[in-house]
């Protein structure tokens, strides 16, 4: 199981409160599918992803990177079970969506570009290892029940 230590705790309680959820889950997965536009296969009943304006102006992508963050807040609700958390949405993903696992990292790689650009001078090396961790352990436990 993952050790999280209370510093690693007490980094992450105090990053997320600062977080706009929407905003920031808008800005990460449009993001996703400008700069990785395989991505946007996922997507395709999302409507116009023809240029970086359509995307970041696509009402979809924003209810959905907002659905997508809101999700993550429930990993940080359960640090200490974060697999048991998405077991039923790794399923999903597999079985229904077909998303290959590699995209959870890419998406949790342009999350922390997304964190560190809201937190700035707050945004420390032990902090940026600390959501690097973070951003791990959901892509992992979302990866889980891919067979
Ligand atoms: Mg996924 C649906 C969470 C990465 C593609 N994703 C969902 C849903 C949640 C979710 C909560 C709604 C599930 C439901 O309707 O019951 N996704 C989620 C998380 C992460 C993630 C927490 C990673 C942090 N998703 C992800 C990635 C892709 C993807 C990287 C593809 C590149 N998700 C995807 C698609 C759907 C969902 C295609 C269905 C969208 C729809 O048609 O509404």
């Amino acid at each position: 199981m993952v050790h999280w230590t209370a510093e690693e705790k007490q980094v992450i309680a105090s990053g997320w409160s600062k977080v706009n959820v929407e905003e920031c889950g808008a800005e990460a997965l449009a993001r996703l599918l400008i700069v990785y536009p395989w991505t946007q296969r996922f997507f395709d009943n999302f409507g116009n992803l023809s240029s970086p304006t359509a995307i970041i102006g696509n009402p979809k992508v924003r209810a959905h990177g907002k659905k997508v963050l809101t999700s993550f807040g429930e990993a940080i609700k359960n640090l200490d079970n974060v697999k048991a958390t998405y077991a039923k949405l790794s399923e999903l993903h597999c079985e229904k969506l077909h998303v290959d696992p590699e995209n959870f990292r890419l998406l949790g790689d342009i999350l922390i570009i997304v964190l560190a650009a809201h937190f700035t001078k707050d945004f420390t090396p032990s902090c940026q290892a600390t959501w690097q961790k973070l951003v791990g352990v959901v892509a992992h436990a979302l990866s889980y029940k891919y067979h």
